[in-house]
């Protein structure tokens, strides 16, 4: 059994990955929610966590953070990866280009599952991030022959987008015909799906993330449980 401590569901981008493959590939673990400025519940998970970040993962005495490293940890007991050498490569890389970049569209589209944004402006740098994002997952599902972007199985690849796949829908981003029927596919994905539900019913509100959005744009609609 794992421990996963996680920020809330609406905004935690980084917590959506390892819960998402954890969830989809049945992996037995308890779930800690650890609200954004709270304080009394940040200090209490820094003194258990090294990096005082979410995620965190726990099992027995071996404490594992950072999203990539707690994927690469369950890796070693679960199929995150596929099993064939070269989309076993590609879905790696396409994860750490993840993992690293697409600075613009994580700075601009803050995570937020239930709500509708129009952004006040389209930058350069945000379309191109967009096409990069658009011709990468053409590329993986032509080559390794879809539904998921490394082939016929959920792997990591998926959960490292599936961030990005909330940013589409919240802030309407266009992709190609492929691009949109993937992100269709991941939306109505069991542990998507169940995510989604759960960031819904969320009451808390963190300032920080609410004033980021509004700065980057106009909120359309709020689905989100009443404040
Ligand atoms: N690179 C890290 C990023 C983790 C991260 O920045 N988590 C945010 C929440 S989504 C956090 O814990 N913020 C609280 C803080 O910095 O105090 C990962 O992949 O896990």
């Amino acid at each position: 059994m794992y421990d996963l401590y996680i920020g809330n569901k609406n905004y935690s981008s980084w917590s959506l990955r390892p819960w998402v493959i954890m969830r989809q590939l049945d992996m037995p673990f308890k779930e800690y929610v650890i609200p954004f400025g709270d304080e009394i519940q940040w200090q209490t998970f820094r003194q258990i966590s090294r990096s005082g970040k979410v995620p965190y993962l726990v099992e027995g005495n071996i404490a594992v953070w950072d999203s990539l490293a707690i994927l690469e940890y369950l890796a070693e007991r679960h199929p995150i990866w596929p099993t064939e050498t070269s989309a076993r490569a590609w879905a790696r890389s396409a994860a750490a280009e993840m993992h690293s970049g697409f600075t613009e569209l994580r700075n601009r589209c803050s995570m937020s599952c239930g709500q509708r944004i129009q952004l006040h402006e389209m930058p350069t740098a945000l379309n191109q991030e967009i096409s990069r994002l658009d011709a990468l997952w053409n590329e993986g599902l032509s080559r390794f022959g879809g539904p998921y972007l490394a082939g016929e199985h959920f792997t990591g690849v998926d959960a490292f987008f599936a961030p990005v796949i909330f940013r589409i829908q919240s802030y309407g981003l266009r992709l190609s015909a492929i691009g949109s029927a993937y992100v269709s596919l991941m939306l109505n994905t069991t542990a998507m799906r169940d995510w989604y539900q759960d960031a819904l019913k969320e009451q808390f509100r963190d300032s920080p993330h609410e004033n980021s959005i509004l700065q980057m744009g106009t909120v359309l609609q709020d689905f989100r449980a009443r404040a």
